[in-house]
């Protein structure tokens, strides 16, 4: 008596999906099933990071991938690791990934109704300085008698079921999105190798003084980029405060941040990437339903819907604001003004 009682009501990663999956009676558990072998792939990738200083993973792995960005061996690795789980799940038809420069049909899964997208080691380029990388992922359910094609994910955000991101950080951290749904973040608990519900139901704050984008780029912005970042850094308005710059320049750790405190993140397209720099497929949609379904939003240089935007290509290209749903707006009316 009077003991300092242990919290037992932990709810797992597993027990989640289980709880999920109880909620819709035409499941058949595959997507459950599918999850299981994404969340061991985090587990995989998470192993090697830790390890990457120790066993001489660090470094190029002197070749680069489907854009010419010099592959990091973790990158290989990475990717070998998820595709892998994701063939071996058997629930999976076709995968994307960065790393691979088409689309790979699980020719053995034959009967398998998911697609996945994936950017298996997001931010690799900072991982020799020990920053925070992350595995971005969505997942589309294929068309009844789709015939597994690349097309077959030529589809616009809305049509996620679900999305997320696992960080690799202090900890890894896992959020995840169904279609409709909240959005729930998850702590991997290294003493029993599961991921613990430790952020159930994300609810962004509406808007927050931090924005996050490459200032190094400023020469090559267009008008209303500029005019906006302007108005944040120099107030206009009476006894208005400037903005706290925070960029960390690995994406999932940008957005991860973001999603916790508010703010904006922003990858606009400019003179130097006219179609922008991050992936449609496997960046930038994944991450606009997951802030979406937090209360944020999200949208390319023309001010149009992220996850309404179709890839012309699986490796297509797009400009991205990324946040708080009244710091996004923000970067709207000033494009209005603009005229745009
Ligand atoms: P820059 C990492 O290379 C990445 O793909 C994203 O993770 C990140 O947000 C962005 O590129 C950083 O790009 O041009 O600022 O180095």
């Amino acid at each position: 008596a009077g003991a300092e009682r242990i919290n037992t009501e932990i709810v797992t990663l597993t027990r989640f999906l289980t709880e999920e999956q109880a909620k819709h009676k035409e499941a058949t558990g595959d997507f459950t099933l599918l999850c299981h072998a994404l969340q061991f792939s985090f587990k995989s990738i998470a192993y090697y990071i830790r390890r990457a200083s120790l066993i001489n993973l660090s470094g190029l792995a002197g070749s680069s991938n489907t854009t010419g960005d010099d592959q990091k061996k973790l990158d290989v690795i990475g990717n070998d690791l998820f595709v892998s789980s994701m063939r071996s799940s058997g629930r999976v038809r076709i995968l994307v990934s960065e790393e691979e420069e088409e689309a790979l049909v699980f020719h053995e899964n034959p009967h398998a109704r998911y697609a996945v997208v994936c950017d298996p080691i997001d931010g690799s380029s900072n991982l020799d300085a020990g920053v925070s990388v992350g595995t971005i992922f969505g997942i589309y359910k294929l068309a009844e008698g789709a015939k597994g094609t690349k097309e077959d994910l030529l589809k616009p955000g809305t049509d996620l079921v679900a999305s997320g991101f696992t960080m690799y950080g202090a900890s890894a951290q896992l959020v995840i999105t169904m279609k409709g749904g909240t959005v729930n973040g998850f702590t991997m608990d290294n003493g029993v190798g599961e991921f613990i519900l430790t952020h159930p139901n994300m609810i962004m704050p509406k808007k927050r003084a931090i924005y996050s984008c490459n200032e190094g780029n400023s020469l090559y912005w267009d008008e209303p980029v500029k005019a906006w970042i302007d108005s944040l850094k120099y107030p206009q308005e009476e006894g208005g405060k400037p903005y706290s710059s925070r960029y960390i320049g690995s994406m999932v750790a940008d957005a991860y941040r973001t999603l916790l405190y508010g703010g904006i993140f922003a990858y606009p397209a400019d003179k130097k990437s006219p179609k922008g720099k991050l992936r449609i497929l496997y960046e930038c949609a994944p991450m606009a339903m997951v802030f979406e379904n937090a209360g944020g939003q999200a949208v390319n240089s023309k001010m149009t819907r992220m996850l309404e935007v179709v890839p012309e290509h699986i490796h297509d290209r797009s400009g991205i604001f990324l946040g708080s749903y009244e710091e996004v707006q923000k970067v709207i009316d000033i494009h209005k003004k603009h005229g745009q």
